[in-house]
């Protein structure tokens, strides 16, 4: 055998396309859907632990949405959701994300999400604006973390 033959070994060739697309399915698997709830005047869970890549879904509710309002200080915000429509988003940054619903905002309806066990941002967030009952709602969702 020429090392020409060995180089393009139809087998060899074979075995690398399929370990590289296990690598690739692999990734796709270990990424998760993970689901909040929009309930009355909260959501469920209030405080959502998710790894980066997960797609963090919303199911439609009516009168509800979701709104970002503070994250880590790289990253530009996801956009307001619309209401009555599901909302499905990915997060590829860690840290501490804050939202709110935007009708219920000062009702207590607001949620947090924390991708990559990353808390560093946690100081930033407790002084990020929040309305009427949310302000002690704020309070004790972190004071759980
Ligand atoms: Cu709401």
């Amino acid at each position: 055998m020429t090392k020409y033959d060995r180089n393009i070994n139809p087998l060899r060739v074979l075995m690398i396309i399929v370990i590289i697309s296990m690598l690739f399915c692999a990734k796709i698997v270990s990424s998760e859907e993970l689901k909040v709830e929009m309930l009355d005047k909260s959501y469920a869970p209030e405080i959502l632990y998710s790894e980066v890549g997960d797609k963090i879904i919303w199911p439609k509710s009516k009168g509800h949405n979701v709104e970002f309002v503070a994250g880590p200080t790289s990253v530009s915000l996801p956009k307001r959701s619309k209401m009555n429509k599901q909302y499905d988003i990915v997060l590829e940054t860690p840290g501490m994300y804050y939202y709110w619903c935007t009708p219920h905002k000062g009702m207590g309806m607001i949620g947090l999400i924390v991708v990559g066990g990353d808390t560093s941002n946690k100081a930033a967030i407790a002084k990020a604006k929040a309305f009427g009952k949310s302000k002690k709602k704020l309070a004790s969702i972190l004071a759980k973390l």
